[in-house]
């Protein structure tokens, strides 16, 4: 009695999953589960029919694969069926498959393949009459597609006419349209910013597109075409090897596959594979393995099909880059700027080629817009070496359980207020350089050349000197002792003699470098610059209010609220107090008003290399003299410095007759303004 089975029960089980989630994918065009977690289901459940055939039931979803063509779409029934791959998800499948060729063929000798990145996208099927496009296709259930035609002419890489001649009457070419990783990005970004619906993948991105009812829509997604063969051809005849036709398609204007190879054997196609997974995450669109043909016609003849695929080609697959786990938990962590960042802690799973148990949920924004919970089950991304991404929540699966994400009121570190800063996704705690977690990257910052230039401490240093717990915070620099130093891992007594004197030297400053030091967020070297000048004294900066800071020229609302909320901070009051108790010191400077210093109103650029000092010193310069430095030259610029390898801005200055001047006249001019 099948009934009582555990292994019918499984089937039936599995149909149902497979029912549920093929709707979801082809019908709805919006997935619940990665399609490695599809396709496995559907490759446990086509194991189990062919162990039981006579449980196969007609509307098992092994009998009708891809689902059924939309109803709002014309149907289409191929003039040749629309076959599938077989897959090899290793190197031992693909030679087995290999050695299945070789067995049909009875040969020894190393096969001759074709060998093309299998894109993740839709495949198509574009018929030509005398040339011109006639109609497109999509797969559908390999039979009957839909006629997609006038979404597919609005894509501008499928050729509405052929190129050149020698076509023949009626040629069907098939193909993948997909959509680019950038174009994909830059689609959800206006989608999100529009509070449109986002995709969760380039794939489904694509299909979405190319199901569209109205063909203006369609024309706005950056859709591609890559072709990859030819289906029906009458009244003509193509080259007699795989590569030859593709070269053919190229010829007539089709969009082929760059990294289309040809290898003979198993070792040249194991390592053409290799090599292209390598590549993966550089390129720019998703693949999802290497499709291997047998590059001559007349094997691919010999050989012929089994079921609905060919037995001269196979998909080698590479480990899939998205996976289904669960959300364990969310922890908080706190980063360089105070940011605060939603961690999801997974179940571990492999995905991408590592094992995964982290991933970023980024803000309280993207948490709202998954709508996902604890408990729940994810579908976590990981391309490449980018941080692994949730991209969505497999609702079908949520616990009764699940709970609801809760965002911390006070930083998981140094317990500071954490506030959300308006316009921004982020939250951030307000503890600044009392906080543990920001003050390694603070003293990084500090120590830095253009902030106090202390020689010699660099970012590993400084880990281990807060990891030892000999340092917390920047006061605590000038407290290190030679033998302090000189124990530390790598470090002679020379070396550390070295770094006590650069922590010497540094003590003595200037105003600009000293705010910068502080890692004010948002004040940079000229910001830092032009407040020096306007306040000349770090105690009128402190007595100045939102209002005041804003009269300093390019000053706005953020960065006056900013600095007021740093100088507000009695913590950091004390490090700046600290400092000082240590030497730290500088020169006050002369206020000079805005209006009245010698580079007023004028606007510099600045091109080309300088050997006497950076870029960002430079600029500091010019803005601390009223300058303005610009990124471009215009009409409106008054003079541009140009250091060797000066390009195209230096050739617009001459044409425009805008003043040139050299390093050497640069550093006169500073000179005489001073
Ligand atoms: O779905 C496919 C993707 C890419 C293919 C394919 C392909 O070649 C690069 N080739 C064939 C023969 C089939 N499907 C059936």
């Amino acid at each position: 009695m099948p009934a009582n089975s555990p292994d019918y029960q499984r089937m039936q089980q599995l149909r149902q999953e497979l029912l549920h989630h093929s709707h979801r994918y082809y019908v709805l065009d919006d997935p619940e589960i990665p399609d490695a977690e599809y396709d496995r289901l559907m490759r446990e459940l086509q194991e189990l029919e062919e162990r039981f055939p006579d449980w196969v039931t007609a509307d098992s979803p092994t009998q009708r694969v891809g689902g059924v063509a939309l109803s709002a779409f014309a149907e289409v029934t191929h003039l040749r069926p629309m076959l599938s791959l077989d897959n090899a998800l290793n190197a031992d499948e693909f030679i087995a498959f290999d050695k299945r060729v070789r067995d049909r063929l009875r040969t020894q000798e190393p096969i001759e393949y074709a060998c093309e990145p299998k894109y993740d996208g839709i495949a198509i099927s574009l018929l030509y009459r005398n040339g011109v496009l006639e109609r497109a296709a999509t797969r559908g259930d390999g039979s009957v597609g839909e006629d997609v035609t006038l979404n597919v002419r609005t894509i501008k890489s499928v050729p509405l006419r052929l190129l050149g001649q020698g076509y023949p009457d009626l040629l069907e070419v098939r193909g993948e349209i997909y959509m680019t990783k950038s174009g994909f990005n830059e689609m959800n970004r206006k989608a999100q910013e529009s509070g449109g619906k986002s995709f969760i993948n380039p794939r489904n991105a694509a299909a979405g597109s190319l199901r569209q009812l109205d063909p203006k829509l369609t024309a706005q997604r950056p859709l591609t075409l890559c072709a990859y063969g030819v289906g029906e051809v009458e009244g003509g005849s193509l080259p007699q090897y795989h590569t030859a036709i593709l070269q053919r398609l190229a010829d007539w204007g089709f969009a082929v596959s760059r990294d289309v190879a040809s290898a003979r054997g198993v070792e040249e196609c194991l390592a053409f594979h290799k090599m292209l997974q390598e590549k993966r995450p550089s390129l720019p669109y998703d693949i999802d393995g290497i499709v291997f043909k047998v590059n001559s016609l007349e094997l691919q003849t010999t050989l012929g099909f089994v079921a609905k695929a060919p037995r001269w080609a196979v998909a080698f697959k590479f480990p899939a880059q998205e996976e289904m786990t669960v959300l364990r938990a969310v922890e908080f962590q706190v980063g360089r700027t105070g940011s605060i960042t939603p961690v999801a802690r997974l179940e571990p799973v492999f995905v991408g080629g590592v094992t995964v148990s982290n991933a970023t949920l980024h803000n309280s924004d993207e948490i709202a817009r998954l709508g996902v919970k604890v408990g729940d089950t994810v579908i976590i991304r990981r391309a490449g070496d980018v941080i692994p991404q949730v991209v969505s929540v497999v609702m079908s699966k949520r616990p009764d359980d699940a709970r609801d994400i809760q965002f911390p009121a006070q930083c998981p570190v140094c317990s500071s207020p954490v506030a959300r800063v308006e316009g921004e996704a982020a939250v951030r705690c307000t503890g600044g350089l009392i906080c543990p977690a920001q003050r390694k990257e603070a003293i990084k910052h500090y120590a830095s050349r253009q902030a106090m230039d202390i020689e010699g401490l660099g970012e590993k240093l400084v880990d281990a000197l807060v990891e030892k717990g000999m340092i917390a915070s920047m006061e605590d620099l000038y407290e290190l002792t030679l033998e302090q130093l000189a124990g530390l891992e790598r470090m002679g007594q020379k070396s550390a003699q070295n770094l006590l004197d650069a922590l010497a030297h540094s003590k003595s400053t200037t105003l600009p470098k000293f705010l910068f030091a502080l890692g004010i967020r948002d004040v940079g070297q000229a910001t830092a610059t032009t407040l020096a000048k306007h306040f000349g004294s770090l105690e009128r900066l402190l007595e100045a209010d939102e209002a005041s800071l804003q009269e300093v020229q390019d000053v706005g609302p953020v960065v006056a609220k900013r600095v007021a909320t740093f100088f507000a901070d009695a913590r950091n009051l004390q490090v700046i107090q600290g400092l000082r108790a240590h030497g730290v010191h500088w020169l006050d400077l002369e206020v000079v008003p805005q209006e009245a210093l010698p580079l007023a109103g004028k606007t510099y650029v600045l091109t080309g290399n300088l050997e006497s000092m950076t870029r960002d010193d430079a600029k500091a310069r010019l803005e601390a003299l009223g300058a303005k430095v610009s990124g471009s030259v215009s009409g409106k610029t008054d003079c541009v410095v140009a250091g060797p390898g000066a390009g195209s801005k230096l050739s617009k200055a001459e044409s425009l007759g805008i003043r040139v001047i050299d390093e050497t006249a640069f550093l006169q001019l500073l000179e005489q303004l001073a």
